[in-house]
């Protein structure tokens, strides 16, 4: 079976809630030495998308979508920390450097943030990630104690967006702007808004997010030689 067919059934098993065929294709894959962490943005995340789109139509209910996303974010967990070993393996990355994430206050959305950070540790960065419901001025006092490079907020939902401008604002009254990178996510942003609100950059998914980062981190390197 190729990895396309693959991706296919990993997005059946999410549409129909079906948690055993989604492990045994995670085995399969791994077997077979398909990329995990492609089986999972090109086939679960497309199954949890297009779950969404049928909720959108009324098609299924909120019960259903919620026992679903706990089936797509256990089968994410499950990929990551399998990722989490080879990385053990892989051992000693170079610290390209860090970034803090989170998924900003009053937002529980979390499975597009977790597979952000877990490609970009696949791409040799530290990153910690806060979790989901952050507020501003946690993420700021964690930004300071952790000395990181870039700050990256997730939002998925259109009332939650607001954090990530108070973010700028707060970010700009401490004078820390200069200080760090931000970087905005989520479906409902877009590179208007991250210009609108003065972050540094809009990252559409987790390759782009990798592109967007190295571009960041290679020009800062570039400045302190
Ligand atoms: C799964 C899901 C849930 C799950 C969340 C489980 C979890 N642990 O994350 C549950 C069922 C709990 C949930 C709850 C709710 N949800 Co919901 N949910 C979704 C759904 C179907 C999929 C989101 C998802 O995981 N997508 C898959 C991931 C991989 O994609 P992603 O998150 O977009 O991430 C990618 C990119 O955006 C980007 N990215 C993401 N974050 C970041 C961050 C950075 C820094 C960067 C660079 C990139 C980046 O990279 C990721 C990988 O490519 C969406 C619909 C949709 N199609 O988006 C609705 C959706 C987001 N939810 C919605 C709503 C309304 C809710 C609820 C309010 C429902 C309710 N009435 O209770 C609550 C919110 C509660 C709260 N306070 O947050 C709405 C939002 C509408 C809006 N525009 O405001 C949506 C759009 C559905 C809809 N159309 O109605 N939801």
């Amino acid at each position: 079976m190729n990895s396309t067919t693959l991706f296919e059934k990993a997005k059946y098993a999410i549409l129909n809630s079906d948690e055993e065929l989604a492990l045994a294709i995670v085995e399969e894959a791994a077997e077979k030495g398909v990329d995990l962490l492609t089986l999972l943005i090109e086939g679960f995340s497309k199954g949890n998308d297009e779950l969404g789109e049928i909720f959108e139509r009324g098609v299924i209910s909120l019960p259903e979508l919620m026992y679903a996303a706990d089936i797509m974010r256990d089968i994410t967990e499950h990929i990551l920390s399998r990722l989490g070993k080879s990385e053990e393996e892989k051992a000693l990355f170079t610290r390209k450097g860090t970034i803090l994430m989170a998924t900003v206050a009053g937002d529980i959305h979390d499975i597009g943030k977790g597979i952000v950070a877990s490609t970009l540790r696949n791409s040799g960065y530290q990153v910690i990630d806060l979790g989901c419901e952050v507020p501003v001025d946690e993420i700021i006092k964690r930004a300071e104690e952790y000395d990181v490079d870039i700050i990256a907020t997730s939002a998925l939902l259109t009332s939650t967006m607001s954090e990530q401008k108070k973010l700028e604002i707060e970010l700009v009254k401490r004078k820390l702007k200069e200080k760090y990178f931000t970087m905005v996510g989520g479906a409902p942003c877009t590179k208007r808004w991250a210009d609108k609100i003065g972050a540094g950059a809009y990252s559409s998914d987790a390759i782009d997010a990798v592109k967007v980062v190295n571009e960041y981190i290679n020009s800062k390197t570039e400045k302190k030689e």
